[in-house]
């Protein structure tokens, strides 16, 4: 396991390199370009800042989360293969600079949801909820104004503005696009995508959606094991694979996370892990909970025990920490909270790993 921290970059994150740096245990950076416009080959002279500030703080640059997907390849659109040549490229200018995975997603129009991006836990902190009743009452370009209205000023990936000013057009394109087209737009980018993965040894680690389940009638297809297994086997390279988000695939009580973790990582196709805990509301509804067990729904020792069965040596982050402390910052992506999700996921590792060690 290879502990790493999202950065967001000097202009957009008030984290610093430094700081990430004295957490024990943390590496690696997990960073990506924010100014290139969804679609656009990412420029080799932009991928070499980025690594060089990475590395002159004395950490590594291997994952990019995300080079984002431009609506047109999921809607299917004639102009998607410009888009799919700029995508081949882009991933050819990453691997010039050492990077091993590229984290993504296919969920239509919007990245993840939440309906509360700073709702008050009793210990003082502030959290993010979601509340399917306010989802299914609300009018997306709404909850668009009041995403950006919460977000401490900082533009959460996915909610950019000059995509949301587009969205009742986004909408209409997406009219005639089901679950099986959306299935098939995949599969289409995937097969031209491969290649060029296989090529120059970088894996696509496809983001399971977040929530996992429709919303606003768009379609979505990586929420579940049988969607997770059908695109692994769409195109069977473990250069396909998977970016296994506790959280998300979580917030459906259904889905048994340990089990997709013995499951695909077992079989090669989870280089990347998001680890963090939920607490399950009850009607769909969740909050982002303190890494430690015993604050949410999830087991965080069955599922590092779960990686650790399989031998994960992949990349780990902490996802979604919640504000404490009286820090502020770009919602789930403060300082304390995920430097804390990391002591108490190393030292899970490190008790399970030598408890392993003993027992042989
Ligand atoms: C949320 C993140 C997502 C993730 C994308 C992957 O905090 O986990 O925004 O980066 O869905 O493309």
């Amino acid at each position: 396991m290879q502990m790493t921290f999202r950065w967001f970059g000097e202009e957009d994150d008030k984290v610093t390199l430094d700081q990430i740096r004295q957490i024990p245990n943390v590496k690696g950076i997990v960073g990506a370009l924010y100014d290139v416009p969804v679609g656009e080959v990412w420029p080799v002279e932009k991928i070499a800042r980025l690594k060089n500030q990475v590395e002159t703080a004395g950490m590594t640059l291997e994952v990019i989360e995300s080079v984002n997907i431009h609506d047109d390849i999921k809607i299917g659109l004639p102009s998607r293969d410009k888009y799919i040549e700029n995508y081949q490229q882009t991933i050819r200018n990453l691997a010039g600079f050492g990077i091993k995975v590229i984290c993504y997603n296919f969920m239509p129009i919007f990245d993840w949801v939440r309906t509360e991006l700073a709702r008050e836990l009793p210990d003082g902190s502030t959290t993010m909820g979601y509340d399917q009743f306010i989802v299914d009452g609300i009018d997306p370009v709404n909850m668009a104004k009041s995403v950006a209205g919460d977000s401490n000023g900082y533009v959460m990936p996915g909610w950019e503005p000059e995509r949301m000013a587009q969205l009742t057009d986004l909408f209409e394109k997406y009219a005639g696009v089901d679950e099986q087209k959306l299935s098939e737009n995949l599969r289409y980018f995937l097969e031209r995508i491969i290649p060029v993965c296989e090529e120059n040894d970088v894996k696509m680690a496809l983001h399971p959606d977040d929530p996992p389940r429709s919303i606003f009638g768009l379609p979505r297809i990586v929420t579940n094991f049988a969607d997770l297994k059908n695109i692994i086997e769409m195109v069977d390279s473990p250069y396909n694979a998977l970016t296994l988000c506790t959280g998300s695939l979580g917030e459906n009580p259904e889905n048994d996370v340990p089990a997709l973790i013995r499951y695909f990582a077992g079989r090669d196709r989870v280089p990347f892990a998001h680890v963090r805990n939920i607490k399950h509301l009850g009607n769909g509804n969740f909050e982002e909970s303190a890494h430690l067990s015993e604050m949410g729904s999830l087991d965080l020792y069955e599922i590092m025990q779960a990686f650790h069965e399989v031998g994960f040596d992949g990349y780990v982050r902490p996802d979604h920490g919640r504000m404490i402390w009286g820090e502020t910052g770009r919602p789930g992506y403060g300082l304390y909270d995920r430097a804390i999700g990391v002591a108490y996921l190393t030292g899970l590792w490190e008790a399970i790993d030598k408890g392993a060690k003993a027992a042989a």
